[in-house]
């Protein structure tokens, strides 16, 4: 009896470690109205989506093929795909992952924490089952009077203990890992959070510097004075989501983010890629994002931060190398390894596009992505 009772305090002691543990890595919700028939969407799987993704952007490989070493400033957005990095309609789960620790982490919600809640969950609905129908007044009018049983008791002990050990173990090795430093080499990128938009800031590459503002919504009143209705543009993606400039990335490679913000805290959150971190004024905080393959992906800011706290969406489009460097080198002041795009090139780049009778919406589109970061 006396030992039955230690346990019960000890098993308490670790259940409440355990828990607050795990909740603090728990999986976040996916933002919106995340997707779980994104698996049946993209029922063809990563294999025929990603040829998609990177379709979309072959248009401006092809075009910047030529100019790989000293590329010829050109840069295209890409179109995102359906489905991919965005919610779905009916999505109830997390969104299809991007990012190894996303992917890691989708393991453990789908493959270990799920399977334990339901077990857990049809076994006590079971036990409650049984007692109901087994000793009602009815079927068991004499109650047995036994108070305790040690050997039930330790059961019931370790067996939860030993649960929530395995799953503290990969939680709290998906932890360390969202928190190891990126390697020193690695491309610095600053985001600030401002009421209501996003600010980038690229300081490896001249330092350049971009606003980033949703896009109007068709029929809608204008929430961004002077930024063009989402739609405009073949490459736009979901309304609500899609924004003006896009923070542009290379894929593939560790991208050190340190995030901040200008007013009050706002919070950086991508839900395909498993990235959500505080910006908080006077304070910077540092995370590591990886995306495994080019793609456009969507997020929203994730900490109530005033009125408009819904229409400061997150737009990262990343794109292999040699585009992302052709990218920076459209930025005025854009730099890659200490070399700048000769301006007779980088110049003509935005002319050309409005000049070749592309739709306004792309002049403008281009226009104001090289403009903004003069601002
Ligand atoms: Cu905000």
């Amino acid at each position: 009896m006396e030992f039955g009772n230690k346990a019960r305090a000890a098993s308490l002691a670790i259940k409440a470690l355990c828990l607050s543990l795990a909740l603090a890595i728990a999986p976040q919700p996916a933002l919106a109205a995340p997707p779980a028939a994104a698996a049946s969407a993209t029922a063809a799987g990563p294999a025929a989506t990603a040829p998609a993704a990177i379709e979309a952007a072959a248009p401006a490989a092809a075009a910047s093929e030529a100019a790989k070493p000293v590329p010829g400033a050109f840069y295209e957005r890409m179109k995102p795909t359906e489905g991919i990095g965005m919610p779905v309609d009916g999505g109830i789960t997390l969104q299809k992952q991007f990012s190894p620790l996303g992917e890691y982490a989708h393991w453990i919600h789908d493959s270990l924490l799920l399977p334990v809640i339901f077990i857990i969950c049809i076994f006590v609905l079971a036990l409650l089952v049984w007692v109901v129908v087994r000793y009602n007044r009815r079927a068991n009018p004499v109650p047995s009077k036994t108070s305790h049983n040690t050997f039930i008791e330790v059961i019931w002990t370790l067996v939860p203990v030993l649960i929530l050990v395995g799953i503290a173990i990969p939680s709290i090795d998906l932890l360390a890992k969202q928190f190891k430093p990126a390697p020193a080499k690695a491309l610095t990128i600053k985001i600030t959070g401002n009421q209501w938009f996003w600010t980038y800031t690229y300081p490896d590459n001249g330092g350049f510097e971009f606003t980033s503002y949703m896009l109007n919504l068709k029929d809608s009143p204008v929430v961004n004075n002077g930024v063009r209705e989402v739609g405009s543009d073949p490459s736009d993606g979901p309304s609500h989501l899609e924004v003006d400039n896009r923070m542009v990335v290379p894929v593939g490679e560790p991208i050190r983010l340190q995030i901040t913000a200008a007013d009050v805290i706002h919070a950086f959150a991508v839900p395909s890629l498993w990235f959500k971190l505080d910006a908080v004024p006077g304070r910077i905080n540092e995370k590591v994002l990886m995306v495994e393959r080019p793609g456009v992906y969507y997020g929203q800011c994730s900490e109530l931060c005033g009125v408009k706290h819904g229409y400061m969406p997150i737009a990262i489009e990343a794109l292999p190398r040699d585009k992302f460097n052709a990218w920076v080198l459209t930025q005025a002041g854009g730099v890659i390894d200490g070399q700048k795009a000769p301006a007779e090139v980088a110049a003509p780049a935005v002319g050309a596009t409005a000049g070749a009778g592309a739709s306004t919406a792309e002049a403008t589109a281009a226009a104001s992505a090289s403009a903004a970061p003069a601002a």
